[in-house]
């Protein structure tokens, strides 16, 4: 049993995210999608509201597991048993973070790998900041992330 987590901020998901767990499912047996919090970070939805929007974008998948996680990504895995990390990589401003991360981790804990997955050229230019720009200036964002996760950015922007 090959077990592979897919962590991130999830702030909000995206079609881009979406794409990327869907194609790690079909490469792994179990795949944990992680909303990780980090009490530095501003986010802008809190993580019970990011875990919602990520349970109901991935519900079709039988083999994902959602939860959260407040700490090392590497605590994570040890606890879990993971030792496959799955990060998505779109422009190559990506690659250099990334890079620093996947090396970072191997290092803290031997036997941790990441494994890359390209993004869908649809979605190479698609980020969560991205979409929350559009939204706040009441464009359309339709096309970058599903009716559920639209409509809370939407609340979000009407209570500011
Ligand atoms: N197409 C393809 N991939 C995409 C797209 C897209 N359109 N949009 C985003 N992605 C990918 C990103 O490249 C990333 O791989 C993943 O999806 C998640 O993206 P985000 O932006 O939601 O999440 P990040 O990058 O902010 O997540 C960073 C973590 C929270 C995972 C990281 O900071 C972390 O592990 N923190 C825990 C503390 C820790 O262990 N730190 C040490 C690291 S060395």
């Amino acid at each position: 049993m090959i077990r592979a987590v897919y962590p991130g901020s999830f702030d909000p998901i995206t079609y881009g995210h979406i794409d990327i767990a869907k194609r790690a499912a079909k490469l792994f047996d179990e795949l944990y999608v992680v909303v990780m919090e980090n009490k530095r970070k501003n986010y802008t939805f809190t993580v019970e509201e990011r875990i919602e929007m990520v349970r109901e974008c991935l519900k079709d998948i039988p083999n994902v597991k959602i939860e959260s996680f407040s700490g090392l990504l590497v605590e994570y895995t040890e606890k879990n048993k993971i030792n496959v990390v799955i990060r998505g990589l779109r422009a190559v401003t990506d690659f250099e973070y990334e890079l620093q991360m996947a090396l970072a981790n191997k290092e803290i804990c031997n036997g941790v790998e990441t494994v890359f997955l390209m993004t869908d050229k649809s979605y190479s230019f698609l980020s969560s900041s991205l979409v929350k720009e559009v939204a706040s200036f009441g464009g359309p964002i339709s096309q970058w992330v599903p009716e559920n996760v639209a409509k809370k950015l939407s609340e979000k922007i009407q209570k500011r």
